[in-house]
């Protein structure tokens, strides 16, 4: 039986989502950030880097969000990742480009506006990375063109990691009017059921 540590309002939640959408049993373990239980000894002999998610499965212990879903896909619900080898190749490639390019200015902007307390917050990281996110956002766009999921035919992977950081945007006051196709694709990705059940979980 998978058990999955962290909270769907963490980055755990994209793997909750996944498993959701594998149809996957699996048990969600709360891990208290508050009294540092992520640092304690036995939580970081599951994940060194002291951070959720992560993720055992029988003798398996995995961190790193977008790995244990590949897992996840990969064991469970192969199509999630994609049917032939060049959409399999899709999703590997945006799902690094939400991790590797997209997630960094977003995140820096919700720990400025979100964490850090006002008197500490700094304007120039705010600005510094808003000002990536439109053309992060453009090629996003472009790329969803005349389709509804990111490889031009089934959803994967590749929408749910992309979706799991674009969703944090409005969050931080980013304007998503300008990007129609982005708003399409989220709709379309928002009728799906497992991503209702991880929503619903999301909001307590
Ligand atoms: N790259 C990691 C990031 C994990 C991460 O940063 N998790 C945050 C919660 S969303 C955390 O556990 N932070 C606690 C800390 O850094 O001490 C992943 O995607 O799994």
């Amino acid at each position: 039986m998978i058990t999955l540590y962290g909270s769907a309002r963490s980055s755990a939640g994209r793997c909750l989502w996944a498993l959701e959408e594998a149809g996957v049993p699996y048990e969600l373990k709360n891990v208290d950030m508050k009294t540092k239980e992520h640092k304690s000894e036995a939580f970081l002999k599951i994940n060194p880097n002291g951070k959720v998610p992560a993720m055992t499965d029988g003798s398996l212990n995995l961190f790193e969000s977008m790995a244990i879903n590949n897992y996840i896909a990969e064991k469970y619900k192969p199509e999630l990742i994609g049917t032939t080898i060049e959409d399999r190749a899709i999703s590997s490639q945006w799902s690094f480009w939400a991790s590797s390019e997209l997630q960094d200015p977003i995140i820096q902007v919700f720990i400025q506006k979100v964490f850090m307390p006002e008197e500490k917050r700094s304007q120039a990281v705010i600005d510094e990375n808003l000002e990536k996110l439109p053309e992060l956002f453009n090629i996003l766009n472009k790329s969803l063109e005349g389709k509804t999921y990111l490889n031009g035919k089934t959803f994967t992977l590749a929408d749910l990691n992309v979706q799991s950081v674009v969703s944090i945007a409005p969050m931080i006051g980013f304007d998503m009017s300008p990007y129609k196709n982005v708003d399409s694709w989220l709709k379309a990705i928002s009728d799906r059921p497992a991503f209702q059940k991880y929503a619903n979980l999301r909001k307590g």
